[in-house]
């Protein structure tokens, strides 16, 4: 059947009433792609797959939970929805509230977020104020006004968004015939490991799958309070999606870390653009660097020697790399340039 996104292929297992119309941009059905040269140039022997979040259709996880969260609040009857941001969802929020004719409010931590993103909130539609302070203080802000002027909060607190991320869990299983035995991933808010392990626990539960894998998140260093154990007051990280101190689901990170035998580690911005690069040239794969970081704590596991052979390990790539073009130019020199006549380009390009 043709694909209508993940609420009409997933119904059964999401809390949503029979009469809840999908406000839908056919998210989902994403590539599950094979990656032996990434697998080979990190020194894992198992068997990797990459789950390209970057081909939904505001180019990230995000339209998953958005689906799910403003199909269930245009059925509540709710006018408007609001959100904090490091840009992913802000993006996804506009998208989904325009489908929806939703007026949608956003608050992001000025000069943080990515031009990709911010575009697309602005092309939307949404309302936007860039605060002078960082996503955890947007998110605080963002549930005191929501109570004050009856908003939908569409940040993954929102349980509706978690329920529609879980679905990535059930393509992988459904894909491989069975559950991966790693699934390595970025956390910034936690919310996406959260639902991830609710989705793997789920299929395991109805007896689709027979088991369910570890869960590998990880941060960026100067943003890396699961790691520390404690918030980050002032987080910092190139990656500004995952930019962020106090996660909203700290404790379902937690679970999910503890009951699946898995861990949370952290990254260096040095490791995460390493590894950037090395997806980038080893399978034609352009992330994000919030995305990246899951390859570079997937190299630092492999350094280590961790992950018994054989294992099928699944690693997510959480939003496109063109979200953020500027992580590439900022640091890539520009290209030399040349008059346009052929010998002068044969002399540049070393023919
Ligand atoms: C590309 O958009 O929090 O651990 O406000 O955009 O579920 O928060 C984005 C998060 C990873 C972390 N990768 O996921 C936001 C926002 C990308 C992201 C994460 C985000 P969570």
């Amino acid at each position: 059947m043709k694909w209508q996104g993940v609420i009409e292929k997933f119904r059964p297992h999401l809390p949503l009433g029979s009469d809840v119309k999908a406000v839908t941009l056919l998210e989902g059905d994403t590539p599950l792609l094979p990656a032996p040269r990434l697998a080979q140039a990190v020194g894992l022997s198992g068997d990797l797959y990459l789950k390209v979040e970057g081909a939904n259709p505001t180019g990230s996880f995000k339209d998953r939970g958005m689906t799910v969260a403003i199909s269930q609040a245009a059925a509540e009857g709710s006018r408007a929805i609001i959100c904090a941001s490091t840009g992913n969802t802000s993006a996804s929020a506009a998208a989904y509230a325009a489908q929806a004719g939703m007026e949608a409010y956003v608050l992001i931590p000025k000069g943080k977020i990515a031009l990709g993103k911010l575009s697309q909130a602005l092309l939307h539609g949404a309302r936007i104020v860039a605060i002078e302070g960082n996503f955890d203080q947007a998110l605080e802000m963002v549930s005191a006004i929501a109570q004050q002027h009856a908003l939908t909060i569409v940040n993954s607190i929102n349980p509706y968004r978690l329920h529609g991320q879980k679905t990535a869990a059930f393509e992988i299983c459904d894909t491989l015939g069975r559950a991966p035995d790693y699934h390595f991933l970025p956390v910034g808010n936690a919310g996406n490991i959260t639902a991830y392990w609710m989705g793997y626990c789920l299929y395991h539960e109805a007896g689709i799958t027979s088991g369910t894998p570890r869960m590998m998140g990880f941060q960026a260093s100067g943003a890396a309070p699961l790691v520390q154990g404690r918030p980050v007051r002032n987080p910092e990280t190139l990656a500004t999606a995952i930019r962020i101190g106090n996660p909203a689901s700290w404790n379902g990170a937690e679970a999910a870390r503890d009951e699946s035998g898995g861990m949370i580690g952290c990254v260096t911005d040095e490791e995460i653009l390493a590894a950037q690069r090395l997806l980038a040239t080893s399978e034609g794969v352009f992330a994000e660097p919030a995305s990246a970081a899951a390859v570079a704590g997937l190299q630092k596991v492999c350094g280590t020697d961790q992950i018994p052979v054989p294992s099928v390990i699944v690693c997510t790539l959480t939003g496109h790399g063109l979200k953020d073009p500027s992580a590439i130019t900022d640091v890539c020199p520009e290209p030399v340039s040349a008059p346009a006549n052929i010998d002068a380009v044969r002399k540049v390009l070393k023919l």
